[in-house]
């Protein structure tokens, strides 16, 4: 059908009524027509598409979802790159931060933008002519994914920005982020589904944005705050920061409402004390507050130094502690035995995440808390570590608190338990014998930085081992497909694609497989060191300790405990079980051991990088044969900072080690990879 004019005008009317909607509702939350309404403007525009899909554009408010791309994200240059900002974690780092700026700019006083800093993940987004053409991730600030269709799906993000004094080519730069509340009723969806849980909101937005089907997306809760201009095609948008963030409300799109302007230092932590206070009644996580020089001028006059901006700082937030009450204490049994008291808590949100359960580390901690059931406790979380108990409010003690029992007998094997180190460590003397590190052993062997059995997961696994279906890592390689659909919850083919993920565990590396066996003792980093010295695996077995100890970073403590594994008889039964199954690693290792430029020296990863995952970095690393640790300390050669880096990076500047952001370690890593 041909569309009269008068169709047009209506169509054209519906669009620029519901935009205005959307703009009054998601960017500026005071929606000014109930959903009915709303719902019949865009019921009457479908319909008037479905009749003259001519004049369907892909600006309008109905062609938000897209179809699914046949394959991967594609890889977005951006025209600017993105940059990163430092960090400051102390009052003083803010104050030096204002000294150096008014040093260079020689001036008095500096007035700031003070923003909450969303716990989400930077994103830019491309308008030509006003039109949504482009939305990207920021990848490592210079190259980041194509995620446009996913981008359009979010009702923050205008289609078509809203007046006419923007610049034909505008690219936005903003943080995409899960409210607090999104976050749980996504995850309330997903546990109904049987689908997997997020581990807190940016995990979950990041997940939601990179979902390869824009239908997905479409229907998870994300939303998005713009907080800078990239690359614009006219000159600069305004002259202060304060009035770049009004001018992209004005056009549409959603700006942070906690933004204020302050000067000076004092202004800036008093803003930031303004701000944490207000961190737990906001919708949506933060993670601290990001300074910006207001003067657009100022802000390029300072310019940037190693893709941060000299006129930006990130003031972190301290670790989250949070109060709760302990509902009750239990043991866990881990893989090589060591018994660990676990507080089970009502649960709190603290750290980003939800807490239930809080490590009591060994049964001296107990005592030094003087924890007991019923207490009310305060518990921490930072960055990735397990949640912990700091502290037991006596004052709040009720009268009913029991004390806890330390048991005598494991849990699972009745085994007695014995004391090592002067009572920090207790340890089932069950050994294998014992169900609970039996399972623990072989999740191990099955994670993903050992053998890496996609599917083979701790439910699984416990789910076998109590139905006897295997009893050590080795009968993993005799499982059948009968066996398997006999499970519970366990259909023919994930039965069939957990078998084929057992087969393809076989070809694995030297270093991979001796991390694997969960030798006490040795980690990553020395399974490496291990098979780096030792690619023959069966001279490696009948190495002594005076000569494991030549290897570097292997005292004799580390020495003797792979001695003991490998003379148990028990455990060269699975070896020699693994290796008649199947199990094997090239023999190029031997001549990849040799080509280790980094060797000797010590590197440390903080902070999530954008393109590769700490366990990959480290992997590449250790490749090269550098030794990777967890701790800064004089003997560290360099520390690698993604985002969020916590104290590791405070800790590299005070002992003047050398730091290097993600962008000079992907450079670092191709240096010496060729070299
Ligand atoms: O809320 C945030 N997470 C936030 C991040 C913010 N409010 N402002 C930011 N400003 C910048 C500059 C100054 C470089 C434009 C940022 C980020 N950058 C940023 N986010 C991730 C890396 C950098």
């Amino acid at each position: 059908m041909t569309a009269s004019a008068g169709v047009r005008r209506r169509i054209d009317a519906l669009r620029s009524e519901i935009e205005q909607h959307n703009y009054r509702y998601y960017v500026l939350d005071e929606p000014t027509v109930p959903d009915i309404e709303y719902d019949r403007l865009m019921h009457e525009l479908q319909s008037l598409e479905a009749v003259h899909p001519d004049l369907i554009t892909s600006s309008s408010p109905t062609q938000r979802v897209g179809a699914k791309p046949e394959s991967a994200f594609g890889s977005v240059r951006h025209a600017e790159p993105m940059l990163s900002l430092n960090n400051a974690f102390a009052d003083a780092d803010v104050e030096d931060f204002d000294r150096r700026a008014r040093e260079r700019l020689d001036l008095e006083e500096i007035d700031y933008v003070v923003e909450p800093k969303l716990d989400g993940l930077a994103v830019s987004i491309h308008y030509e002519a006003g039109l949504l053409v482009r939305g990207a991730t920021r990848g490592d600030g210079v190259n980041g994914e194509d995620v446009t269709l996913n981008v359009r799906t979010m009702r923050s993000v205008p289609l078509r920005l809203l007046g006419s004094d923007f610049p034909a080519s505008l690219e936005i730069r903003g943080e995409v982020f899960m409210s607090k509340q999104g976050f749980a009723a996504l995850n309330d969806r997903q546990r109904k589904a049987g689908e997997k849980l997020y581990v807190n909101p940016r995990n979950a937005a990041a997940g939601s944005l990179r979902q390869l089907d824009p239908q997905v997306t479409a229907n998870r809760p994300l939303e998005m705050f713009c907080y800078a201009v990239g690359r614009v095609a006219d000159g600069d948008v305004a002259l202060t920061q304060a009035q770049v963030l009004d001018c992209l409300q004005r056009w549409g799109l959603r700006v942070c409402p906690e933004n204020l302007v302050v000067s000076g230092a004092q202004g800036c932590l008093d803003a930031y004390r303004v701000i944490l206070n207000k961190r737990d009644a906001l919708p949506y996580e933060i993670d601290g507050v990001v300074y910006k020089v207001n003067r657009v001028d100022q802000q390029q006059q300072l310019g940037n130094i190693s893709r941060a901006p000299r006129w930006a700082l990130a003031h972190k937030f301290p670790a989250q502690e949070k109060r709760t009450r302990v509902a009750g204490i239990d043991v866990q049994v881990g893989r090589t035995g060591a018994i660990t008291p676990v507080a089970r808590l009502d649960p709190v949100f603290v750290g980003g995440v939800t807490v239930s359960n809080a490590t009591l580390h060994n049964p001296a901690e107990i005592e030094r808390l003087d924890i007991r059931i019923g207490d009310a406790v305060v518990v921490r979380r930072a960055g990735d570590v397990i949640p912990e108990v700091v502290s037991v409010i006596k004052e709040q003690r009720p009268a009913h608190t029991r004390k806890f029992r330390f048991p005598t007998r494991c849990p699972e094997c009745k085994s007695e338990i014995l004391y090592e180190g002067e009572g920090i460590i207790a340890r089932c003397s069950g050994g294998l014998y014992c169900d609970a590190q039996r399972k623990e052993s072989i999740k191990h062997f099955a994670s993903r930085r050992a053998m890496d059995i996609e599917g083979l997961g701790s439910k699984l696994v416990e789910q076998l081992v109590d139905e006897e279906c295997i009893r050590d890592v080795a009968d993993l390689y005799g499982l059948s497909i009968d066996k398997l659909v006999a499970l519970d919850r366990m259909g023919p083919k994930s039965a069939e694609n957990l078998l084929s993920a057992i087969d393809r565990s076989k070809h694995t590396s030297l270093a991979r497989f001796l991390f694997a066996l969960g030798i006490s003792q040795v980690g990553e980093s020395t399974a490496q060191a291990l098979a780096t010295t030792y690619p023959e695996f069966d001279t490696l077995m009948a190495a002594d300790v005076e000569a494991l100890q030549g290897i570097p970073d292997i005292g004799p403590v580390v020495a003797q405990s792979i001695r003991s594994f490998f003379d148990q008889d028990h455990n060269r039964e699975v070896i020699d079980k693994l290796r008649a199954a199947g199990v094997n690693w090239p023999l190029t290792e031997v001549e990849q051991s040799s080509a280790t430029p980094l060797r000797g020296m010590t590197f440390v990863l903080t902070g999530s990088m954008d393109n590769m995952t700490r366990d990959h970095a480290k992997r590449q690393l250790q490749s090269l044969g550098a030794k990777v640790s967890d701790s800064v300390s004089a003997k560290t050669d360099y520390v690698v900072t993604g985002d969020s880096p916590g104290s590791k990076l405070a800790k590299a500047h005070k002992l003047g080690v050398t730091v290097m952001d993600e962008e000079e370690f992907v450079e670092f890593l191709a240096k010496h990879r060729t070299a």
